[in-house]
């Protein structure tokens, strides 16, 4: 018997699903996209540190007590969607698939692991088989950056990536939203500013910082994009470099990328290409000031696709401008459909 059929989740009517940082932002997007894409759920399972235990959250008009995260915590458990950070993936994630669940972990903890999937569904959804437990869900701007460069990379083949995030506060977390809006209000009141989760001032700054440094002057969240790309690509020999920056903006990630293809494609292929790709929705009309702006793709599925230009400066070369809701497509939404692939 092939490993994976071991952790092949058995085919119900409907299945208990456990969410691990049920009370975080995107653990919280979790359940309402459960909800709103009717997922089956017999029972949740909302899981959160000692801290947050006790509190409630709603899921189809019920109030669901928040259990206190466990080791012990995933008996009959058939699906876990983890998100609540690296370290508690690592701690808890092997004990969930002991207990027979199939986890989708949503941290960086086992993204680049040999023999876990890093999955977005629309792209590699083949992938999934062959999971022995833990499928990973990607960074959320190697998701935005994915969804709109896997067509054109099937169509031309990218040779190079260069790209230059612009990144939300949300992702970080609640305590990092209300230190953008704390920090705007107070310096508009002529009042000394907090700084507490980022290591300077974000309200009207941008940081080109995001997770930690690396030795290679690099940060984590750059490496990310480099490598989590090329796995999901499943092209070790395309060229990626990244400079990833936190942005004063509460929602959505925007992404401006650089691509070299090895065949000429003109920017009217590429938006004709990405017109038909699921998931990604060409914004892209200059003459009437329309292109993808992150108000706009709050709470929006799609990856929105605008500013599409030729490089003129080599043969064979687009622009492009991404963004992509960070909660949704980049975290919650991905890991639902993923749920959903393991289902179908
Ligand atoms: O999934 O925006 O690896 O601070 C780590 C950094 C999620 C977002 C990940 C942020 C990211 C987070």
């Amino acid at each position: 018997m092939p490993l994976w059929v071991k952790f092949m989740l058995k085919k119900k009517s409907s299945y208990v699903v456990a969410v691990v940082g049920a009370t975080g932002v995107v653990g919280k997007e979790m359940i309402e996209i459960l909800e709103e894409r009717n997922f089956p759920v017999s029972e949740l399972v909302p899981l959160a540190s000692e801290r947050s235990a006790g509190e409630r959250v709603t899921f189809r008009d019920k109030s669901w007590v928040v259990k206190k995260l466990s080791k012990d915590s995933f008996q009959g458990v058939d699906i876990a969607l983890f998100s609540a950070g690296a370290e508690r993936s690592l701690e808890f994630a092997p004990s969930a698939v002991t207990s027979g669940a199939v986890v989708i972990d949503n941290s960086s903890a086992f993204r680049m692991a040999p023999g876990v999937p890093l999955v977005v569904p629309e792209i590699n959804a083949h992938a999934v088989v062959g999971h022995a437990g833990i499928i990973a869900n990607p960074n959320c701007s190697t998701i935005g950056m994915v969804m709109a460069l896997k067509p054109i990379h099937d169509a031309v083949k990218i040779k190079r990536i260069v790209v230059t995030t612009f990144q939300s506060v949300s992702g970080t977390g609640k305590e990092a939203i209300d230190e953008l809006a704390g920090q705007t209000v107070a310096l508009l009141n002529f009042r000394d500013i907090e700084t507490k989760v980022y290591p300077h001032q974000i309200a009207f700054n941008c940081l080109p910082h995001i997770d930690a440094f690396l030795e290679n002057g690099y940060t984590k969240e750059e490496m990310k994009m480099v490598n989590e790309t090329r796995k999901i690509l499943e092209d070790e020999s395309i060229g990626v470099t990244a400079t990833t920056v936190r942005v004063p903006v509460f929602r959505c990630h925007s992404e401006a990328v650089n691509i070299e293809t090895e065949r000429k494609i003109s920017a009217n292929e590429v938006r004709a290409i990405l017109s038909s790709a699921p998931g990604v929705l060409v914004y892209d009309d200059p003459k009437k000031n329309l292109y993808p702006l992150a108000i706009d793709t709050t709470g929006k599925d799609d990856v929105y696709v605008g500013r599409i230009r030729e490089d003129e400066s080599i043969p064979n070369g687009i622009n492009l401008w991404v963004v992509s809701d960070n909660l949704r497509k980049g975290a919650a939404l991905n890991a639902v459909q993923i749920a959903e692939l393991l289902i179908q």
